[in-house]
């Protein structure tokens, strides 16, 4: 049975005051240097064409104007997170409009702007493949087509009792940060150069700065104090913008800030990958799946960015809750002209999710079964039918009892009886109700990313400084640091400050993502935190055993007691770190203030900082054969959402959710509830109101809050009922619990199956509706029209 955790009251984020203040510091509030220039960028008009020429000699012509740079003046010209096939500045040919051509350097902002516009390029236009069925005509691929598959799908769907086929059509996503992408370079003495960027991926950035100017990695540092949200939108694509400031910034000396407008980034930045996925789908009179064929088709956009590790995670997550006995995933990314897709909060996990949630609302529908008595037929459950198609058994399932849980908590069959009455009854309106889940898998489907290292620093008044290689974007990872570093160090949380994130401090970092930030880099600390403590018990031990006058402190440190050899990490197992004091289990009447102890420590010559290293144990994938054990853990979780459409304006409004979701034991469940409440709204937006739209030379016309429309508060849920439930049984994990950051979006295609289940009470059994992602107002709308038309 499920229990629920109390709510809690967790200490808040670490800049929650400064953020409400306005202190906290963001790139653009960095205060200007003297002789600071502003860099902007010129980008293609163009979705696909060859660069005839660029004329800057007006550019150069303005007042202010310090420097125009072109494709000529980059070192090496081609990066890529994982494929380096993406220019830094456009050389022979632009592939989508938003591609940078040339980089203006300016004393002020006004002359930057205005030289940017006197850029001109002359182009020669070429044919632009603009759609993802263009792309698969044209045969315009980013790396070959993958699968994964397991049993006789053929045979599977060709004995089915029951088949459907259909597509569904999911477009992509803005991330929408506040801050937009941004950087700033200081060129240092002896060729070097420090960039402070907006980067969920400081090595990243180093990276692409060091190979762009030609310099070796010792001779960039890059820092990332936070950014104001990334999304996945910051780790990959922040690093180019880092490398214009870098490259106006070893040219001319001088410091250089380049930050975009939100209507540039806009244009300018991939989003989340459209996909369209074809599936053929066998099932029994039940509504247990039998076979599913699913083909799965990206738009990659022009460069493969992050592309193909978001394609292998949509095809890792195609199964989602539910068990698959027969299947055959493919995946296939297409390349086509518009701004490369990348990262965003749950990475392929949504698509594939969308895909096979929306299969199980249809199988229901056609069969007259609850879509919950559907879903509950296949859930995951031990012990025949437990495994993944990919291998991977799913241990710490908590799915079965999580489906009765919510199913009871929501009251989820008086209200389908309620609804079935209303919708037969109300000529205007139109309610639906659906449940889904989230099964997410934890860990870098990359092996090598899933590592990290930390860097403690204990001072002598016992305060303490950590640096890892996480990076602060609001979700709240630098606050879990230094609780999992108080609580080894039994001190108060503002005792701990986790510091800036900087390549000096911590080198060949992963990206803050994947939703292992707190996993990796908090497991990191503690490594570091544990071996401090060791050294620091041994000191204690000793001090216990000494009278007062003869510690370190009252001898002036002059050596009366005996050095303390610290030979291994032997620490005498009967010392005890709590409350901010030191003692031995067997004797808590002598104790020594925390902050005391390490003064003496550092008079005994004791170290007092360490390093700590982590990676992730026992996982393994074969991309070749798409088998193995990809993840650490599965977070899970499950929604249910009730909506209520308008008939006659296509207006939509979530009345209520309930949510449950397992996070094992939360370092901070405070900051986990913001999680959960803030990805699932997000994904809400995705799933309703985020409409991209493109003109017919691949630019994005939705490029402002004014046409791009993200939820507000009157678009969240009239009832959010969210609640954590308990679970201990992650122990694998650090302080056993479950990573927060991605899953909880997936459950807000729980919304998008509502208004499927909404529109269905207008649909004959035989038909299925093929609902494309988002389910705008004015596509409830046309649907609704449609199938009272269709009635009538
Ligand atoms: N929360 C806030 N406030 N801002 C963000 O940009 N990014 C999300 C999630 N939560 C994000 C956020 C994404 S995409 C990921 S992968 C995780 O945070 C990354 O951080 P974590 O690994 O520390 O959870
Ligand atoms: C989830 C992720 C990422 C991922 C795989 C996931 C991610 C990421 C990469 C990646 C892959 C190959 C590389 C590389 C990065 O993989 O964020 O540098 O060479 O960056 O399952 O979030
Ligand atoms: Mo998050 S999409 O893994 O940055």
């Amino acid at each position: 049975m499920i229990k629920l955790l109390d709510k809690a009251q967790d200490p808040s984020h670490d800049s929650a005051r400064t953020h409400v203040r306005g202190k906290s510091e963001f790139i653009d509030d960095r205060p200007m240097v003297a002789g600071e220039l502003h860099v902007g960028v010129v980008f293609s008009t163009e979705p696909h064409a060859k660069i005839l020429g660029i004329n800057t000699d007006a550019a150069l012509a303005v007042p202010g104007v310090v420097g125009v740079y072109t494709a000529k003046d980059v070192h090496h010209n081609l990066w890529g997170t994982i494929i380096q096939d993406q220019p830094l500045i456009a050389d022979d040919v632009v592939r989508f409009v938003g591609e940078p051509v040339a980089v203006v350097a300016a004393e002020t902002r006004e002359a930057m702007e205005h030289a940017r516009r006197l850029v001109r390029v002359d182009y020669q236009p070429l044919e632009a493949i603009l759609s993802v069925r263009a792309a698969i005509a044209a045969k315009s691929f980013i790396a070959g087509e993958r699968s994964i598959a397991r049993g006789d799908v053929r045979a599977a769907l060709a004995s089915a009792k029951h088949r459907a086929s259909g597509t569904v059509k999911i477009q992509g996503q803005d991330h929408f940060y506040l801050e937009s992408q941004c950087s700033i370079a200081y060129p240092r003495e002896d060729g070097q150069v420090e960039v402070h960027s907006s980067s969920q991926h400081p090595t990243e950035v180093q990276h692409v700065v060091s190979h762009g100017l030609g310099l070796p990695a010792h001779a960039v540092v890059c820092v990332v104090k936070r950014m104001g949200g990334g999304f996945g939108g910051k780790e990959s694509q922040g690093a180019p913008f880092a490398y214009f400031a870098a490259l106006v910034a070893t040219r001319t000396g001088r410091a250089a800030r380049c930050v975009i407008t939100k209507d540039d980034d806009m244009v300018m930045t991939g989003k989340r990958n459209p996909f369209e996925i074809d599936y053929t789908v066998g099932y029994d009179d039940d509504g247990t799946i039998v076979g599913l064929d699913a083909r799965l088709y990206s738009d990659g956009g022009a460069y493969a960015d992050l592309s193909t590790s978001i394609m292998e995670r949509a095809m890792l997550h195609s199964d989602n809750a539910y068990f698959l006995a027969n299947v055959k995933i493919t995946g296939q990314v297409c390349r086509t002209h518009v701004h490369p897709h990348t990262a965003f909060r749950g990475f392929g996990g949504p698509k594939g999710v969308a895909m096979i949630e929306t299969v199980l609302e249809d199988i229901a529908h056609r069969l007259g079964i609850d879509p919950l008595d559907v879903r509950k037929r296949n859930v995951y459950r031990g012990p025949d039918r437990d495994v993944t198609h990919y291998g991977q058994k799913v241990e710490n399932n908590l799915l079965p009892s999580l489906f009765d849980a919510i199913e009871q908590r929501c009251d989820y069959r008086a209200r389908r009886e309620e609804i079935r009455a209303f919708n037969a009854r109300s000529k205007t309106q139109l309610k639906g109700l659906s449940i889904t889940a989230v099964k997410f898998g934890i860990s870098f489907t990359t092996r090598f990313l899933n590592q990290g290292n930390a860097l403690v620093n204990v001072h002598q008044d016992g305060t303490v400084q950590v640096s890892t290689g996480a990076t602060e974007m609001g979700q709240g990872v630098n606050t879990r640091i230094a609780m999992v570093v108080a609580e080894a160090f039994g001190i108060g949380l503002s005792s701990v400050r986790v510091m800036a994130t900087s390549t000096e401090k911590n080198h060949n970092t992963s990206p803050t993502a994947a939703s292992a930030g707190t996993d990796l880099n908090a497991r990191a600390a503690l490594t570091a935190a544990e071996r401090i403590r060791a050294r620091v018990a041994k000191v204690a031990a000793q001090l216990f055993e000494l009278p007062e006058e003869r510690w370190p402190s009252r001898t002036a440190g002059l050596g009366t007691m005996p050095e303390i050899e610290i030979d291994q990490a032997t620490a005498p197992d009967d010392i005890v770190f709590e409350g901010g004091m030191v003692f031995r289990r067997s004797n808590p009447e002598r104790w020594i203030a925390f902050s005391k102890l390490c003064r003496e420590a550092y008079l005994s010559r004791v170290q007092l900082g360490d390093y700590g290293y982590f990676k992730t144990p026992g996982i393994y994938f074969d991309k070749l054969s798409g088998q193995g054990e990809p993840f650490f853990y599965f977070t899970q979780g499950v929604a249910c959402s009730e909506v209520l459409i308008d008939r006659l304006t296509g207006e939509l409004e979530v009345r209520r959710v309930d949510l449950l979701m397992d996070l094992g034991r939360p370092v901070n469940a405070s900051l986990d509830l913001g999680q959960v409440t803030g990805a699932f709204v997000q994904g809400m937006g995705w799933c309703t109101t985020e409409n991209l739209v493109y003109d017919d030379k691949g630019f994005l016309l939705s490029h402002s809050p004014s046409t791009y429309k993200i939820p507000s508060i009157q678009d969240t849920p009239r009832v959010f009922d969210v609640h954590l439930v308990h679970n201990e049984g992650n122990t694998k994990n650090v302080r056993s619990t479950k990573a927060v950051g991605e899953p909880p979006l997936l459950l807000s295609l729980s919304v998008w199956t509502a208004i499927k289940d909404a529109l269905h009470s207008l649909a004959p059994s035989d038909r299925t509706l093929a609902l494309p992602l988002p389910m705008t107002h004015e596509r409830i709308l046309l649907a609704a029209r449609s199938l009272s038309a269709a009635r009538s």
